[in-house]
């Protein structure tokens, strides 16, 4: 007895169109399993069968139009399965049966149920489907499974996931091959779930393999295998210097310059004061004088405190001089900003860098004193070395590096000197300090501490 299933009440829509055909000409199928998806403007509706059966006819193909009472296909059906709506006439009539769309008004959501005796074998129906002919000689188990595997992977197509309506326009929307999605719903039925999953899996992935400047990640390697290991956590702090390290060092195009000031005066008169300086309860290293003397240097060159905004189209000049100064704790890296350092003399100067000092090494800084700076010094005087190529702190866009000052023979026309120089270092982003910028800022430095009474000029 051959059936015509036809559109059930689809809400009235009319001429939906059909995105979908999950089932070809010599399937058989089930009670209740998906035919076809049509679309509308306002729904995608699933179009279920009412009949088990064998299709005999399809009577839609992609793209066309439909509206309640099309035919969709025509089934052999199974006597006893068949819908009592549509029972073949006397006269071999074909019968009709309407896909049972309870609330056709909105999307159906019902899967392609299966009987549970026949389990889930999308990837057959689209074998048979794409017109696979049946094997006439039978080929060994190994060479069954391989040849099988093989069409399958061929074979499938989206029509064969088992996913709902609702679930395949929300893939469609975001471009998600169904194929690639795992189903995690009864007997492999993707859900709106499984798509969240996967889309986040990618991100993560994509996030993972590049940087937002596309540089790909270096790869986690297994030291054990060359020999013994132990590992730690990191501290948060750690991770988020390197996370900004990283984001200025990519973002950044950096240019180091190199100076030597001499500071051989400076030096002398810091050690005449320190005296005064212990009577005081406080302590006079270059530090306060080198903060001093970049507070003058910078106003004199206030594009070495600007940053950029808008993408790079605006220049923002600050009318005010806070400037980081980099302290390495055991926590990690911290910039406590010493605020108003123009407007400051070098004894509260000195007070103050031991003061943020102490905190950011018993983690008392709070975020306001870490905030603002326009400008950062990162010191590693009392350390060593000769020079370093220090990392802009962005949105900052120039930093200095002390390295220790040592005492160096210097020519002064007639013969060598003795004199104290202090390396300095100055990194600066080139998208907004040139070298000329960048060189005068640096001598007018060097030039200040090699005579500190110029700070008062
Ligand atoms: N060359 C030679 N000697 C130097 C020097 C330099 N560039 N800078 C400092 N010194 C001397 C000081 O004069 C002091 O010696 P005296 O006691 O004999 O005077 C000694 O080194 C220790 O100074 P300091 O480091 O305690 O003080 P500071 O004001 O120079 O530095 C600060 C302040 C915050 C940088 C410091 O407290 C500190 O944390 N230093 C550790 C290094 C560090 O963390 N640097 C940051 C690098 S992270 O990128």
């Amino acid at each position: 007895m051959s059936v015509t299933v036809i559109v059930p009440d689809i809400g009235g829509a009319e001429g939906a169109e059909v995105v979908e055909i999950f089932v070809a000409v010599g399937d058989m199928i089930e009670v209740d399993q998906s035919l076809i998806v049509v679309e509308s403007d306002k729904a995608s509706m699933e179009i279920p069968a009412t009949v088990a059966g064998k299709v005999l006819e399809l009577r839609v193909a992609l793209g066309d139009a439909l509206s309640e009472g099309d035919a969709v296909l025509v089934v052999e059906a199974e006597a006893a399965e068949a819908n009592p709506q549509g029972d073949a006439n006397s006269a071999g009539e074909p019968a009709t049966a309407a896909a049972d769309v309870s609330a056709a008004s909105e999307p159906s959501e019902k899967p392609a149920e299966k009987s549970a005796d026949t389990p889930e074998a999308p990837v057959d129906v689209a074998a048979e489907s794409a017109g696979a002919p049946a094997s006439q000689t039978k080929p060994s188990p190994a060479l069954a499974s391989e040849v099988q595997a093989s069409s399958q992977r061929e074979t499938r197509t989206e029509a064969d996931v088992y996913a709902g309506p609702a679930v395949r326009k929300l893939a469609r929307e975001f471009g998600i091959d169904l194929l690639k999605v795992t189903g995690s719903g009864r007997r492999g039925r993707v859900l709106k779930e499984d798509l969240q999953a996967f889309t986040r899996k990618n991100l993560q992935k994509s996030a993972e393999e590049f940087t937002g400047t596309g540089v790909p990640v270096v790869p986690d390697i297994d030291f054990s295998q060359f020999g013994e290991v132990t590992v730690e956590d990191r501290s948060r702090l750690d991770q988020m210097t390197a996370t900004n390290m990283s984001r200025s060092w990519l973002n950044v195009p950096h240019v180091t310059q190199f100076e030597g000031a001499d500071i051989t005066d400076l030096e002398s008169f810091r050690k005449s004061m320190k005296k005064e300086a212990e009577q005081l309860g406080n302590k006079l290293t270059p530090m306060p004088f080198v903060l001093k003397a970049c507070a003058v240097a910078l106003a004199a060159h206030p594009k070495m405190k600007s940053s950029l905004a808008l993408a790079g189209k605006q220049l923002v000049y600050k009318q005010y001089c806070h400037i980081g100064m980099a302290v390495d704790t055991p926590a990690g890296l911290v910039v406590p900003v010493i605020r108003d350092v123009d407007k400051k003399g070098i004894w509260q100067l000195a007070e103050e860098i031991r003061d943020m000092a102490t905190r950011a090494r018993e983690k008392k800084l709070t975020p306001a004193q870490m905030q603002g700076g326009v400008f950062t010094i990162s010191s590693l005087g009392s350390i060593g070395g000769e020079g370093f190529t220090p990392i802009v702190n962005t949105p900052e866009v120039a930093i200095l590096g002390l390295s220790r000052a040592e005492i160096k023979p210097v020519w002064d026309g007639e013969s060598f000197l003795p004199r104290q120089i202090l390396p300095l270092s100055l990194s600066y982003d080139h998208r907004v300090v040139n070298g000329g910028d960048a060189g005068r800022f640096l001598t007018d430095l060097a030039a200040l501490l090699s005579d500190v009474r110029r700070i008062i000029l």
